[in-house]
């Protein structure tokens, strides 16, 4: 093809990208040929804003760094989501991702559970709280569900689908489900700990799953972060920026 109808056929492509398709399946390898069209989020999508509270913000018990400069990013894009989730880190007093409970330990140091390894925190997001709640400035009114995760005392739930046993629901699963959501774009804090386990277990349960990567902020554990992205890019989350999707 030559050039110019080479233009002529990317632009018609990309307008039916953008005019005749959901967001979902196809968008992101439409984006290869049609570097302009946007992924437009429909009725079957649904945002997740993963723990954007006081507790992982510079300030908090456990703060990411940076961790403030997703609020203003997911607040843009919350503007073209009709369905919108948020989730809390909702732990007890001496919940058994503290370090504080287990004498010897000491933040960030592991141990053994039942379930496997557990990175030991500092103690954060406690239930009731104002280091739990979500950070003040979000601004996503029309969001229909507040999910929390990590209530149960012995067991952590980075996920916001199962907790850290790997079979334990928390229930987002099948109000995502009965509400007839495909897709979900995952956005909070923080990346290689809630953003990614949340959208491994997305993609696991059959959603198709984007990661939106300028609304996410990480702890970054001994290159947790980058080991995160190549986990969660095996499992078929897909990686784009708040820029691909249409304003
Ligand atoms: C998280 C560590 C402990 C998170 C929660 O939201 O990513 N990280 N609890
Ligand atoms: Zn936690």
């Amino acid at each position: 093809m030559q050039t110019n109808q080479r233009r002529a056929f990317l632009k018609t492509f990309s307008a039916a990208a953008v005019g005749g398709l959901a967001a979902g399946s196809g968008l992101a390898s439409l984006n290869a040929f049609a570097a302009d069209a946007k992924i437009k989020p429909g009725a079957d999508s649904a945002l997740i804003v993963v723990d954007v509270q006081n507790c992982f913000i510079p300030g908090g018990t456990l703060p990411v760094d940076k961790g403030d400069e997703v609020v203003p990013v997911i607040n843009k894009i919350a503007t073209v989501f009709e369905n919108v989730v948020m989730t809390q880190d909702w732990h007890t007093p001496d919940h058994a991702s503290f370090a504080s409970a287990y004498s010897g330990k000491k933040p960030f140091e592991t141990t053994k559970l039942s379930y496997g390894n557990q990175v030991l925190w500092p103690d954060h997001c406690v239930q009731g709280t104002e280091d739990a709640a979500l950070h003040k400035d979000l601004k996503i009114p029309q969001a229909e569900l507040i999910i929390r995760k990590g209530f149960h005392k012995d067991m952590d739930s980075y996920s916001a689908f199962l907790e850290a046993d790997g079979k334990t629901s928390t229930g987002l699963a099948g109000y995502l489900q009965q509400r007839k959501i495909k897709t979900v774009f995952v956005t909070g804090l923080a990346t290689d700990f809630c953003v990614a386990w949340t959208a491994m277990d997305a993609r696991k349960l059959g959603f198709n799953v984007y990661v939106v990567e300028d609304a996410t902020r990480g702890i970054d554990l001994n290159g947790s972060v980058a080991k995160a992205w190549a986990d969660m890019k095996a499992k078929g989350v897909k990686r784009i920026q708040s820029g691909d999707i249409a304003a």
